[in-house]
């Protein structure tokens, strides 16, 4: 399945719809306010976000899993179901890989696929929280943590496995997300479990590559109830200083407990020069996953108002790698996806559109009605017709889930791999 960038074209001919019109709108509006829209525009197209391996099949929860039929069954067929989604919206040129679920066999072979579709290899992860078939040790306690120094040692040995998978591939950074944690008050102790764990993040470190990063994800629960190691922002904050100056925080949208203030946390480790990786999702109660925007889009709006302020104004912060964390069992993958980056990139834009300059003053003037009304507008503004110019700039369908459709893509994945069907992942 390949979709044809002609076919692109001409479906977009066909439906030149009002948003020319729509868009001289924003223009006129946001000008009186000093903002030029044709950069806007321009930063919207340039906007990549990496798809995790893992999303591209129906997800499951601990009751089970339903396949949607025509999922991908090898890393190849991965590539080509990102290459589908980076032809219709030219803003997912980027592959995050989890190993062992994605060991390449013929790397170069690989590495063709993933060119032919425009896709680079963004983060790999690390997995230590399941035990693999042929495992010497197990991770049943932990792994970087854990008590047991065999089961570090072999946790640590994984990782550098991991950083030399990416380095044939051409991947920059190692994200690493420990399930180490306890069910049970006095199961572990905490301090000894931080110990092990700053030893552990420091070895692996150390193997990196002197242009690699490496992301530290924290979380506060699930699958341990009771404790975490990585709990939170700070505990990977002050893992990252440990490590040096190529380790950061990883932020994950569903990593908090209710009613976090998330976008004082990006606005924190951005401060810090500290903020590295981001993985997008929505949750109403915990680390749900479910699609980026479908539950709290204002929140996702605040926090990349933060974010663009700290892209704009803390240049000792790198630059991110912006990854969608979601997976669920009741939509088809891509279109889910699909509605995912819209998500992201209708956000971005709100975020693009606020007026900073008058925010400053308001802000200065301690006008606290008028700073909520300069947020607002932006938030408030349909700027859709923005990201449809950003689409046919860059050669992606200007409505890619009415494309997906128009193409009959699961029809096509279907026929070719079937019906019965299960993608490796959660
Ligand atoms: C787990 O909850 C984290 O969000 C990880 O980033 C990721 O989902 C996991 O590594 C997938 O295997
Ligand atoms: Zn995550
Ligand atoms: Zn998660
Ligand atoms: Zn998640």
């Amino acid at each position: 399945m390949k979709i044809n960038t002609d076919h692109i074209s001409a479906l977009n001919k066909k439906q030149e719809d009002s948003y020319s019109s729509e868009l001289d709108f924003l223009r006129n509006k946001f000008s009186k306010k000093g903002i030029t829209l044709d950069e806007i525009v321009q930063k919207v197209a340039d906007f990549q976000v990496a798809i995790p391996s893992w999303a591209l099949g129906a997800g499951g929860t601990r009751f089970g899993r339903f396949s949607y039929g025509g999922e991908p069954a090898s890393l190849e067929q991965k590539l080509d179901d990102i290459g589908v989604l980076h032809a219709l919206t030219k803003s997912a040129g980027a592959v995050s890989l989890h190993i062992p679920w994605d060991i390449p066999g013929d790397v170069k072979a690989i590495k063709d696929v993933a060119k032919d579709h425009g896709i680079t290899f963004d983060a790999m992860n690390s997995n230590t929280f399941q035990d693999q078939p042929d495992a010497k040790e197990t991770y049943k306690f932990g792994s970087l943590s854990s008590a047991d120094e065999a089961a570090r040692e072999y946790a640590i040995q994984h990782n550098k496995d991991v950083i030399n998978i990416g380095k044939e591939l051409g991947s920059k950074s190692l994200t690493v997300w420990l399930a180490d944690g306890a069910n049970f008050p006095g199961q572990n102790n905490f301090q000894t479990a931080l110990i092990n764990t700053e030893k552990s993040l420091k070895s692996i470190y150390e193997t990196m590559p002197e242009d690699w990063k490496m992301f530290i994800e924290y979380k506060p629960y699930e699958p341990n109830f009771y404790s975490t190691v990585i709990q939170d922002w700070g505990t990977s904050f002050m893992l990252a200083n440990a490590c040096g100056e190529r380790a950061y925080t990883l932020v994950d949208l569903g990593h908090h407990l209710p009613n976090t203030n998330i976008e004082q946390i990006v606005a924190t480790l951005m401060l810090k020069g500290k903020l590295g990786g981001f993985h997008f999702n929505d949750s109403k109660y915990g680390d749900d996953d479910v699609t980026v925007g479908s539950i709290k889009p204002y929140a996702l709006f605040l926090i990349f108002n933060e974010l663009v302020y700290g892209m704009e104004n803390n240049p000792q912060n790198p630059d991110f790698s912006w990854m969608i964390d979601a997976s669920h069992n009741t939509k088809d993958p891509l279109e889910d996806l699909i509605q995912s980056l819209e998500a992201i990139l209708i956000a971005y834009t709100q975020a693009l559109l606020v007026d900073q300059k008058a925010l400053r003053n308001a802000q200065q003037e301690n006008d606290v009605v008028k700073c909520q009304e300069i947020l607002q507008d932006a938030y408030r503004s349909d700027v859709r017709p923005i990201l449809k110019a950003a689409r046919e700039k860059s050669g992606a369908a200007v409505n890619p889930l009415q494309a997906y459709r128009n193409f009959e893509v699961r029809k096509q994945l279907i026929k070719e791999r079937g019906t019965k069907t299960l993608a490796t992942g959660l």
